[in-house]
């Protein structure tokens, strides 16, 4: 309506990256293309999400992807939306997708930054209509060559310039943050503007959660320190209740919940993944980037997850992510019981 298009102090995101005077100038308007290709894409993927059962988009297209996965034709469909987006926008050398085998180099391109993705993450559970959400993390090029090199995409998220999600539910939410000092803020799409508008400011996780989020079918398989520390979950005394569970199998969903009322993630290694299951590039370094530029910690037990050098595009990690406290707990049981990893 005509009143919302006058609304006052409207903060869309490409506002808010153009007088985000913790970027330097340059930087501003290279994130605002950037951005705004993601912006795109994330509405491709939000509409055909919405479009899905209509066009029986549902159900998979038969093929597998590098992880041995079904691939259902919304994956494609986002896969194919963020790539082009991020091509068009030119400022992308380099693209690891969780849909590529191999990163995807830029032809003919003076695109200084490197994306990490994943399009379409949760899809498993599109059909049952659960949230779902896109990741990304975005890397500057740091190869020497006129064209990206796979190298750019193996940096450590201590690296990452900027990261954020799409989640896809009720609303299109979008949380984002560009670098530590700028912290993490979220948009939500305003339809009718085309936009997406600041909805949560400065968000921060708190510091002490109550609600802990594991597949606990894979509890058989656990390490020591992972069973101790989730049986602590479940304890009660010394003032301590048991902590809730919340387990959406989505993790942008999970992640998302995790943001906004505290607690932990996790998607533990275990005896048949000893590398867990969640991947390094576009699952666990960009949003391990959200969690700890909101005031939370992400690690693998052991070691935070921003300061893993991947040595391969679709590399696994374990993950505890989200609150201080908690985070902080679990790596006391990792110490205390060493022969866990
Ligand atoms: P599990 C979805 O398939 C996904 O990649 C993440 O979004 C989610 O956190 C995880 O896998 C769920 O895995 O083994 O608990 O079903």
């Amino acid at each position: 309506s005509m009143s919302e298009i006058g609304r006052k102090n409207l903060v869309t995101m490409t506002r808010y990256i153009q007088k985000n005077d913790k970027l330097p100038e340059d930087k501003r308007s290279e994130f605002a293309l950037l951005f705004s290709a993601i912006q795109l894409a994330s509405k491709i993927v939000g509409n055909s999400m919405k479009r899905a059962g209509i066009e029986s988009q549902f159900g998979v297209t038969g093929t597998t992807n590098v992880h041995g996965e079904e691939v259902k034709k919304l994956d494609l469909i986002a896969n194919d939306a963020f790539k082009e987006a991020l091509v068009e926008s030119g400022q992308v050398a380099v693209m690891a997708s969780e849909e590529e085998e191999e990163a995807v180099i830029v032809e003919n391109t003076t695109g200084k930054y490197v994306i990490t993705f994943d399009p379409l993450d949760g899809s498993s559970n599109i059909d049952a209509n659960v949230s779902v959400g896109s990741i990304f993390g975005i890397y500057e090029k740091k190869s020497a060559g006129k064209n990206g090199d796979t190298s750019d995409c193996l940096q450590a998220g201590r690296q990452l310039v900027a990261s954020g999600y799409s989640i896809y539910g009720s609303a299109i939410i979008m949380v984002i943050s560009l670098g530590r000092e700028s912290g993490v803020q979220g948009f939500t799409f305003d339809p009718s503007l085309g936009e997406f508008v600041m909805s949560h400011p400065d968000m921060k996780v708190p510091e002490n959660g109550a609600i802990y989020s594991v597949n606990e079918g894979n509890s058989a398989y656990w390490p020591k320190a992972t069973s101790q520390y989730v049986e602590y979950c479940k304890s009660s005394g010394e003032g301590k209740k048991p902590y809730s569970a919340r387990y959406i199998g989505s993790m942008v969903a999970d992640v998302h919940r995790t943001l906004l009322y505290g607690g932990i993630f996790m998607y533990p290694a275990d005896s048949k993944s000893p590398n867990g299951k969640l991947r390094y590039l576009y699952e666990v370094a960009p949003l391990s980037f959200i969690v700890e530029n909101s005031g939370g910690l992400a690690t693998t037990g052991t070691k935070r997850c921003l300061d893993i050098v991947p040595d391969k595009v679709h590399l696994r990690v374990p993950v505890f992510m989200g609150s201080k406290r908690q985070v902080l707990d679990v790596e006391e049981y990792f110490k205390k019981f060493p022969e866990s990893k």
